[in-house]
């Protein structure tokens, strides 16, 4: 059975870090009632859900997954490349310490879960304003000898994570975002594409047959559907206000 680890949402989330021109503050409130409806999605599609206490120091706390990267046992706990956001992975590294062996890294490397993409026994590593190269190398040091291909990407500048533009569905296809990164890189793969004007929804949760997607995006939701996915749908108005999105409220295992 899948285990996701989630986090609940501080107050202090309306000061989570953002490049995004808000039109409206965070509603707190809201967030927190998506927050629900994601791990009720979750639950639905068969994990078994964890969900921490959020931190008020840490206005970003709810996005986990940028803490640790987690395949074949090993937990590798993050260095994030944001300052604000180190103090999250010790609470993280608690919990899975429960599951997996640890590993962390050290100075200079900095690294964002949200960077790193597992397909099957390869690990996709974005080069990013987050991620740097001795990230990478940490990434690699770490997995390698497990067994994982490491195959590191330039993301654009204007990208926060890898997993922004794309994420997996299983072992052998990921969703990718048109116009975002040559499709040509993830060699083998099969790529199922999200229109441009819809690249948010390219960062979805799948596990099995079951896909949790942004609920906004109904072009996505076709294109899942037509894969053979069984789509839930989970509200990201606030989350996206602090450049946020699906994959980073949990971390998978
Ligand atoms: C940050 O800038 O770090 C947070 N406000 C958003 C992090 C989103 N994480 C992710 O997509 N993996």
């Amino acid at each position: 059975m899948s285990r996701a680890i989630t986090r609940g949402i501080p107050s202090s989330f309306t000061r989570a870090l953002t490049a995004a021109r808000l039109d409206s503050p965070i509603d707190v409130t809201l967030a927190r009632a998506h927050h629900a409806i994601y791990r009720d999605a979750l639950s639905a599609m068969g994990a078994a859900i964890d969900l921490l206490d959020p931190d008020e120091a840490y206005p970003d706390c709810v996005f986990v997954e940028d803490t640790a990267v987690v395949a074949a046992r090993l937990a590798l706990i993050a260095r994030p490349g944001a300052e604000s956001r180190r103090g999250e992975t010790a609470a993280i590294a608690n919990v899975l310490a429960g599951h997996c062996e640890i590993a962390r890294m050290t100075a200079p490397a900095t690294l964002d879960g949200g960077d790193c993409m597992r397909v099957g026994t390869t690990i996709y590593v974005g080069r990013s304003g987050r991620t740097n190269s001795a990230g990478v190398a940490a990434l690699a040091a770490a997995f390698a000898p497990r067994g994982f291909r490491i195959v590191a990407l330039e993301l654009p500048p204007n990208v926060l994570h890898l997993k922004c533009i794309c994420s997996p569905l299983g072992d052998d296809r990921i969703l990718l975002a048109d116009d975002s990164i040559p499709a040509e890189q993830f060699t083998g793969l099969e790529i199922i594409r999200v229109p441009q004007a819809e690249t948010y929804a390219a960062n979805a949760v799948a596990i099995g047959a079951h896909v949790l997607v942004a609920a906004e995006f109904p072009q996505t939701h076709d294109v899942l559907a037509r894969a053979g996915f069984t789509l839930h749908l989970v509200p990201t108005t606030e989350v996206r206000k602090a450049d946020g999105s699906l994959t980073c409220q949990s971390i998978v295992f």
